[in-house]
């Protein structure tokens, strides 16, 4: 089964409006007459993304994502955004379960299932993360890590909803760090997501999901990562900051 590679950049919390806007024109540039066989998506900041849009001015080349969405609809939630408010924005993607909103946000497999289900209903693709710690490596409990995690942010959703959204393997150790899981360990883990997905929801639904490494990656390495059999794409934070780099990944993925 042939799944088309996506590369998404997570912009974290940097890039404000009108650096954002500056981005997409020189990224547009860039990539101006190259192939691209990749799904591309950029996910900035919630106040950068109109800016974002209007620069993109309808090309539906870049698909622009969400940092996060409320697991409740609208109403009094003080600081919060709702999936309602993202498809109005016409968001393709939200990214959720980043370690990140784990470990600063205290998101739990709980929250990030409703979270999950909410923006499945709103036809939002979620990019969907999970990844172990360096203590949780080390100490030998990877795949039951996983495992655990899988299981609780995909708890009751159908095989077709998991077959369309994306998984993002993201080892905590390797995010912004500069270390990046080698090509053996990544593939490892994401033949190790596969197989759960297939016990799961079935061996079609882990054929046709997309699973995305993320931790570190950058223009030098994404051509190992990506031969991988079992590694679709690349969900990048760093390296996705300058519209050079981030293009040099897009163009780099096949
Ligand atoms: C992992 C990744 C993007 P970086 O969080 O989600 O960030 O590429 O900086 O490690």
């Amino acid at each position: 089964m042939s799944r088309k590679p996506i590369i998404a950049a997570n912009w974290k919390m940097n890039i404000g409006p009108a650096e954002g806007a500056q981005f997409i024109e020189s990224f547009k540039t860039i990539l101006k007459g190259k192939d691209v066989a990749c799904d591309t998506v950029i996910v900035p900041p919630f106040t950068t993304i109109p800016s974002v849009l209007n620069a993109l001015g309808g090309c539906g080349c870049i698909a622009i994502g969400a940092q996060n969405v409320s697991q409740y609809d609208n109403g009094a939630y003080t600081g919060e955004i709702s999936t309602s408010m993202l498809q109005e924005l016409g968001l393709k993607y939200v990214v959720l379960g980043h370690s990140e909103r784990r470990q600063y946000f205290g998101e739990t497999d709980a929250i990030i299932n409703a979270k999950i289900k909410k923006a499945i209903a709103a036809g939002i693709t979620p990019i969907f993360c999970i990844g172990e710690t360096k203590d949780e490596r080390l100490g030998g409990i990877l795949e039951p890590v996983l495992e655990i995690q899988l299981k609780g942010g995909l708890k009751d959703l159908t095989p077709e909803e998991v077959a369309n959204l994306v998984i993002a393997y993201e080892p905590v150790w390797a995010i912004g760090t500069g270390l990046t899981a080698t090509s053996k360990e990544a593939q490892e883990a994401h033949a190790f997501i596969r197989k759960v997905v297939a016990d799961v929801f079935g061996a079609d639904t882990a054929a046709k999901v997309r699973i995305q490494y993320g931790g570190s990656v950058k223009p030098e390495n994404v051509e190992e990562l990506m031969a991988q059999p079992d590694i679709d794409g690349a969900l990048v934070g760093g390296a996705s900051l300058k519209p050079e780099s981030f293009a040099a990944l897009v163009t780099a993925a096949k």
